[in-house]
């Protein structure tokens, strides 16, 4: 096809859990923030990005046909995972339809695995790591029909197809880029399909993680290296994001929200200095909480704190040192109370299934459950998810599972069936499983009920039926016993009648 060339860049963020209905309820709306930071640095560079979001596509087809006419590039995005599908096929599309068009691949997954992603035919280069820089200099290579020796942190394939790697790309602050251009993006159509009657939003103030948690793939790709942009220039782009998009709730998605206690402080203070009204989420770490004074719990509070998700991870000591998490047991406990006297609630995830022996996982297992179930007595307000380790390449404790028996798909196109929900790895039955859902999705939140699922459940329709199951899932929490549970199987079907896979809806109430 001879075509008119433009200075358009075109980006694709696929649909991060296609295909996956077992995803949880908090991880369907996803947002394209990789492509969105890639499209500031492009812009002020002089080219003209055209974001393409799965997840509010109409017909994709006719889309990337209109959008790559004429492009210089296409830029796909993609975590390890369900993400995969739509990024391979989209990039199958645009060889088949434009096959002079360069396909350039990024985020976590390809900067984990580059060579395994540039072994495809529709992929001719990946950039590894932090992209904004990196991928200007690649566009304008190929814009003037140069190859992309030289350019740091990117892999890529030379004209015979021969796979080169250039040396890793220093990380760049934030503060030194463009803001994020939302207004390239339909946020109005992200905003009524991600979270319908409540107008929320995602924001990064910050990238990167000093920490090393041996089942998070975060270290390899930024390095452990924390970078945040200025509280002053947060709170101005919050306030403006609020107040252009009219917004209720506000998630900073950064790894590590509270690395710099006195950030996290400035911000909340400037937020309610400038009047900013919304509630917000973040994720913090045990440790950073237990640190909180009485003047960051008000700012919290006051700033309009909705939820602090927690990776507690585990209950067994044993696991938490093997991951490498640096809290302890008891220091989960202490986090729960601090959140409890200070009335923030959050979501602690908890994690099972780590690559262990048959006896000693068993044991890990059960403490865990307990303390997921201590953390919900001591405050029901915090949710606790128990979620099953999945070997996510580039983690620390990878080559372990890989030891342990653990099969890792040899295939880009493999990977794109692994999930956190899907993962069969050979140590982990399928009645551990069920016995794990059970309690962490219906017996606990039914016994310890938050504010919303009392709302919603106690009363109305629902309001008998809950309480009789309320009653028995005391019982059952209060004795530990959880064999032949006829009731989480009734609940089953009757959810399964009503076309849901969810027992009471509880998950609806619960994200
Ligand atoms: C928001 C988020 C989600 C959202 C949306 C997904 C998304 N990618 O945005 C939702 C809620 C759907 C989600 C779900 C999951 N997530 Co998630 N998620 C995140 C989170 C918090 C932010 C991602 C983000 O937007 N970062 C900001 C952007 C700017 O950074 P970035 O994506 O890395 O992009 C930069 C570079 O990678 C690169 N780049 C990216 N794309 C491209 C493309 C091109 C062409 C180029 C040149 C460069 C480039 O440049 C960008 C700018 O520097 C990260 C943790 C984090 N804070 O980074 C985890 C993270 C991405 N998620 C992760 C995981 C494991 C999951 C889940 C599997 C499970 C879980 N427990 O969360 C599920 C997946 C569900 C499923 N498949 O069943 C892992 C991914 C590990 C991996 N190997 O891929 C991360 C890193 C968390 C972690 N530390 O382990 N997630």
């Amino acid at each position: 096809m001879n075509e008119t060339k433009t200075k358009k860049v075109v980006l694709f963020f696929p649909d991060p859990v296609r295909g996956n209905d077992k995803a949880p309820a908090a991880a369907s709306p996803g947002f394209p923030m990789s492509i969105l930071a890639l499209a500031g640095p492009l812009r002020a560079a002089g080219y003209e990005p055209v974001l393409i979001y799965e997840g509010i596509e109409d017909d994709l087809d006719a889309r990337f046909t209109e959008a790559c006419r004429g492009a210089i590039c296409l830029g796909i995005s993609s975590m390890t995972g369900n993400q995969l599908r739509g990024a391979i096929e989209y990039a199958r599309f645009v060889r088949r339809r434009f096959p002079g068009m360069p396909i350039i691949w990024g985020g976590y997954h390809p900067s984990i695995m580059p060579e395994q992603t540039l072994a495809e035919d529709y992929v001719d280069a990946v950039v590894r790591g932090q992209g904004e820089l990196g991928f200007v200099e690649v566009v304008r290579r190929l814009e003037g029909g140069q190859d992309l020796s030289g350019v740091a942190g990117v892999s890529y394939k030379d004209a015979s197809g021969r796979m080169l790697s250039n040396p890793a790309r220093p990380p760049v602050d934030l503060a030194q880029l463009p803001p994020l251009p939302y207004e390239l993006l339909d946020i109005e159509k992200i905003i009524i399909r991600n979270s319908p009657g409540f107008r929320s939003l995602q924001y990064l103030s910050s990238t990167g993680c000093p920490f090393n948690c041996g089942f998070c793939a975060e270290p390899l790709v930024n390095k452990r290296k924390w970078l945040g942009r200025s509280a002053d220039q947060v709170v101005r782009d919050v306030a403006a994001l609020v107040a252009d998009y009219r917004l209720d709730h506000l998630t900073f998605i950064d790894p590590n929200f509270f690395v710099s206690l006195k950030r996290s402080r400035e911000i909340l203070r400037g937020m309610l200095d400038a009047g900013v009204r919304i509630q917000w989420s973040a994720v913090a770490r045990v440790d950073q909480v237990l640190k909180f004074d009485d003047e960051l719990w008000k700012l919290i509070r006051d700033s309009g704190c909705r939820s602090l998700g927690v990776g507690a991870e585990s209950g067994s000591p044993e696991i938490l040192s093997m991951i490498d998490k640096r809290i302890t047991v008891e220091e989960i406990y202490e986090c729960s109370r601090k959140m409890r006297d200070n009335g923030v609630g959050g979501i602690f995830s908890f994690m099972v299934g780590f690559p262990l022996e048959r006896d000693s996982r068993r044991e890990e297992m059960m403490r865990t459950v307990a303390a997921a179930k201590t953390v919900k007595s001591i405050f029901a307000e915090i949710k606790t998810p128990i979620c099953y380790y999945a070997p996510y390449p580039g983690s620390p404790l990878f080559p372990y599972a890989l030891k342990m028996g653990f099969s890792a798909p040899a295939t880009l196109e493999g990977w794109s069936d692994f999930g956190f929900t899907s993962v069969t790895t050979p140590w982990v039955s399928e009645q551990e499983k069920d016995f794990i859902e059970r309690c962490s999705t219906f017996y606990f939140p039914i016994a310890y009920p938050d504010e919303r699922v009392q709302k919603n459940l106690g009363s109305g329709m629902m309001r008998l039926p809950f309480s009789v199951m309320q009653r028995l899932a005391r019982v059952r929490v209060k004795r530990d016993v959880y064999n032949l549970p006829v009731e989480w199987h009734l609940a089953k079907l009757v959810a399964r009648a009503m076309g849901s896979r969810d027992p009471f809806l509880i998950s609806q109430f619960y994200s």
